[in-house]
């Protein structure tokens, strides 16, 4: 046994009573009375209700006082009748079995010391019934800017329902649940009876990786997938290369990873890349591939001769290069066979374009939407006054005003992703992510209709001083606090509450794995010596 705090409540159920005899009241006056005067703000009682965990708010929960008691042994996650999907439906049997393993998984080590069920005085809870609602569930489709992510979630005894349109709300309200349930300072697992209604404040919750700066294997890409699903995020941009590498491996351009990435091993195979998309996929996660151009563009140059502009000094040829030159018929011809090759390797309906950080008049924007895939572009693009098709989405960056440019944006009739106050590569001392919890994205001048325009926002993880090392702890929870911004209701500004249930939820992903970094002083009750 390792909790710390548990160990008053674990001397008392090994010297004073037999298991049998502990009632809920023994069990919470042992913990709840004493000398000790109440713990400061910081510091958290181990045993926490269900509602205290929650991450991100819900849009409307009510948690009743009686709990219920489920046994690993018994409990079942279930599709309920009247479901439109069944056990074929691979999406939804991955999830179940994910979610029982974050819930009982961990506890499997220490079965040994856990109490027989009977001797609780709680009823059981049984099964989660999950029920999709819509005709077809969906289950072997992508997720998309319009899936339907609500969700309905009953818990009573003794089952628990959870109604939802699509399989994403059904994947929503799964993380939910296995929020509340909680395990006590005994080993069992108990979850508040509880009404929960939910669905994201926006369609679009982004995270973005940088695997050029430094490359990120594979499994520390996956490992934030499973630690944005547990925040509830949707989207993984991947800014996949940029100018110092470009690991991506092209089936029409090899030469582009053999000469332009790293090594010969930092690179993404078809078949890695076809393994993020899925691996996203079964966790309601689309992928957003980044080929920034034309600026950023420093090695792609060097798998393909003529791309960029080469730089003249007095007349003569520096050896250095510019952007992508847009002159030579050449750069078309690549561009359009590359982008070919990209529409139908990533499946999402948006593929970013880049346009930062150079002048972007000039516009091979337009390659694209011949593959019938929209855009997403930097702000500087749509800055630079370049023509625009009405459904490109314009990610919004720089720091300053940025209030003002979503203003001008939509005001231009065009979708804006907010980026700007969540540089997650800035890191600072203290509590930042306050600051990244408290941006509201609607907060500047516009009409009705133009807040609409807002679609969500990104956390940025930029990686010139990031890599596998490092990239967890940098992240989480710092990013949670984005995605709770981005689902839950705009009233969810409180501090404390906040603070407590963050807590919980970074110690949650520590148990499910994820190396998150402290909110502030404190320990996690899992913690072992
Ligand atoms: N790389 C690329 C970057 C940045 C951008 N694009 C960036 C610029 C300024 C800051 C952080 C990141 N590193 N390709 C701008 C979108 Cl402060």
């Amino acid at each position: 046994m390792c909790r710390a705090m548990g160990l008053a409540g674990l001397l008392l159920g090994l010297v004073v009573v037999p298991a049998v005899l502990v009632s809920t009241k023994l069990r919470q006056g042992a913990l709840q009375t004493g000398a000790k005067p109440e713990p400061p703000n910081w510091q958290l009682a181990a045993d926490a209700g269900s509602e205290d965990s929650l991450w991100p708010l819900p849009q409307w929960v009510r948690t009743y006082p009686r709990q219920l008691q489920l046994a690993p042994s018994r409990f079942q996650l279930v599709h309920g009748v009247g479901s439109s999907a069944g056990p074929d439906c691979g999406l939804l049997q991955d999830a179940f079995r994910r979610y029982y393993e974050y819930m009982f998984g961990h506890s499997r080590l220490r079965t040994w010391g856990r109490r027989p069920l009977a001797a609780r005085a709680e009823p059981e809870l049984f099964e989660l019934q999950v029920v999709i609602e819509a005709g077809d569930p969906g289950c072997d489709r992508h997720p998309h800017l319009g899936s339907n992510e609500a969700y309905y979630l009953s818990v009573t005894e003794p089952v628990a329902v959870l109604k939802a349109p699509e399989v994403w709300g059904a994947l929503r309200g799964l993380e939910t649940f296995s929020q509340l349930v909680h395990e006590d300072d005994y080993g069992s697992f108990l979850v508040n009876v509880s009404e929960i209604d939910d669905f994201p404040r926006f369609p679009y919750r982004g995270v973005l990786l940088d695997t050029s700066r430094h490359y990120l294997p594979l499994k520390s890409i996956l490992t934030n997938l499973d630690a944005m699903a547990f925040n509830k995020f949707n989207v993984f941009h991947w800014h996949i290369v940029d100018d110092q590498s470009f690991p991506y491996q092209s089936v029409y351009f090899p030469e582009l990873s053999d000469k332009g990435a790293y090594s010969s091993n930092l690179i993404y195979t078809p078949a890695d890349v076809r393994l993020v998309i899925e691996y996203a996929r079964l966790r309601g996660i689309r992928v957003i591939p980044e080929f920034d151009t034309p600026g950023h563009t420093q090695s792609w140059g060097k798998g393909q001769k003529d791309l960029l502009t080469p730089c003249y000094n007095g007349g003569q040829p520096t050896g250095s290069f510019g952007p992508v030159n847009p002159v030579w018929n050449t750069t078309y011809d690549f561009m359009t066979k590359f982008f070919k090759e990209i529409s139908s390797v990533f499946p999402d309906e948006f593929i970013h374009l880049g346009g930062d950080e150079v002048d972007f008049s000039c516009c091979i924007l337009d390659i694209v939407s011949s593959y019938n895939k929209k855009q997403m572009v930097w702000q500087e693009v749509f800055d630079h006054k370049a023509q625009l098709k009405p459904d490109t989405v314009v990610q919004v960056w720089m720091a300053n005003n940025y209030a003002n440019e979503l203003s001008s944006v939509t005001g231009a009739g065009l979708s804006a992703v907010l980026s700007a106050p969540w540089y997650l590569d800035y890191i600072s001392y203290g509590q930042d992510w306050k600051k990244y919890h408290s941006v509201e994205p609607l907060k500047f001048s516009g009409s009705e209709k133009q807040k609409k325009l807002v679609i969500g926002g990104e956390a940025c993880l930029w990686g010139e001083f990031v890599d596998a090392t490092n990239l967890t702890p940098r992240l989480w929870p710092r990013a949670s606090a984005v995605g709770e911004r981005l689902w839950s209701s705009r009233n969810v500004t409180n501090f404390q509450d906040a603070y407590k249930r963050l807590t919980h939820h970074r110690c949650r992903m520590l148990r499910r794995g994820i190396a998150a970094e402290p909110v502030y002083v404190g320990y996690c009750a899992s913690e072992t010596r």
